[in-house]
């Protein structure tokens, strides 16, 4: 198959599943054209069959706001028909899909299906915005095929979004064999030359992940016992979150180290990961920690239970609930053969249910599905939507 995909190139989730989508299918033969404002992270495109097409916003002195979801959706159609695309993913759905949606009018009447992946914030708080919900809405069911990455994010949709569309749960995944128990001894002693424990947070460091708490968390935890924290990726709580170690005397003891790519070797070298969310709709990082043996101490919200079974791969908590979350990260951390059996366990689930082995030939055959779908119909869905 020949495969648009459009993501935000940045460090957050959607664009990563994105990208290790997209890496995924090329390696199984499809032909696989990345279009977006900047190369994706984790894109190599030197590798076979990818291709990457930037699309440029060119601004006028009368343009407050550069229109990037016009620029996005020229390019989308000029891809499409030059490249033959038989499809577009898009991955979240602001503004990626009603760009899609307009590249697809423009295409008519020749075909060009729009898959959307729903990922969590363009539904858990762009889309429930109010000034964003319609169009939203408008785009998820003007989809021909739609997919969520947890079983709460489709319900999220349905409930709260209203959308229409049939949507169907398929799961994020980790690549098993990148992601594995490894550990990098000397990068290991370069963060615990004690033999410190290693706690680790990765992510964004938007509010909805709490950063502050990690560090709250990390400081009743090495009270006591010795330990490191190592928190991996830049965003707007960052400074918050520095000045709650300096503020506790801890930052000689928490490492802030930015964005990095070698996510699976820092992983691979901690014993024990922090997630304390607002909210998750599945948290791709605990799975890539599982993957790794590491079990992972969570807020028990969204898509996390769908992940983590409380007790078996870590612990699910309250989210906030800060003496709670140490109390769990001692019970790990203090009883290493415990820790190691937890994670044991991460990695098994990891394995049956998450490897892309698995995952990938569902969106293979969800796309079959999109693709074998009669146009007619869809067509007719959705003139009684409009
Ligand atoms: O908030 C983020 O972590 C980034 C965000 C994104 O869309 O880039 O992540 C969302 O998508 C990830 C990939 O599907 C999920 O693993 C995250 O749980 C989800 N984030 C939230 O729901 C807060």
């Amino acid at each position: 198959m020949k495969i648009g995909i459009t993501c935000y190139p940045t460090y957050g989730g959607s664009g990563i599943v994105a990208t290790e989508l997209g890496l995924e299918l090329a390696n199984r033969g499809h032909e696989i054209h990345f279009i977006s404002y900047a190369l994706p992270t984790r894109l190599n495109i030197s590798t076979a069959n990818i291709q990457y097409h930037e699309v440029v916003v060119n601004t006028y002195p009368l343009f407050d706001h550069p229109p990037y979801a016009l620029a996005l959706a020229t390019k989308m159609a000029e891809v499409a028909e030059m490249k033959g695309l038989d499809l577009l993913h898009c991955h979240y759905a602001i503004p990626h899909s009603v760009s899609a949606f307009l590249a697809k009018s423009m295409l008519s009447p020749r075909r060009l299906p729009v898959v959307t992946t729903l990922h969590g914030t363009d539904i858990t708080l762009v889309g429930s915005d109010r000034s964003y919900l319609p169009i939203t809405r408008f785009s998820i069911d003007q989809s021909d095929g739609v997919t969520a990455v947890s079983r709460f994010l489709k319900d999220e949709t349905v409930n709260v979004i209203g959308a229409k569309n049939n949507i169907e749960v398929i799961y994020n995944f980790v690549n098993c064999d990148k992601y594995k128990a490894s550990r990098n001894q000397q990068l290991k002693d370069h963060f615990a030359p004690g033999q410190e424990k290693i706690l680790i947070h990765v992510s964004n460091f938007r509010p909805v992940k709490r950063p502050v708490d990690v560090v709250e968390i990390f400081f009743r935890v090495q009270k006591e016992l010795p330990a490191v924290l190592l928190m991996v990726g830049d965003g707007p709580e960052r400074s918050n979150a520095e000045w709650a170690a300096r503020n506790n005397g801890i930052e000689k003891k928490v490492h802030f180290l930015g964005k990095q790519d070698n996510i699976d070797e820092l992983i691979g070298i901690s014993d024990l990961l922090l997630l304390p969310s607002e909210t998750e709709s599945f948290g791709l990082v605990a799975l890539e920690a599982m993957a790794c043996e590491v079990p992972v101490i969570a807020s028990n919200v969204g898509g996390l239970p769908e992940v983590i079974n409380s007790g078996v791969e870590g612990f699910l908590v309250e989210p906030k609930d800060i003496d709670g979350m140490a109390q769990r990260a001692l019970e790990v951390l203090a009883d290493e053969s415990r820790r190691l059996e937890m994670g044991k366990r991460a990695r098994l689930t990891a394995r049956s249910r998450f490897c892309s082995t698995t995952i990938i030939p569902m969106y293979e055959a969800y796309y079959a599905k999109i693709l074998n779908q009669d146009g007619t119909s869809q067509n007719s869905r959705m003139r009684s939507i409009l």
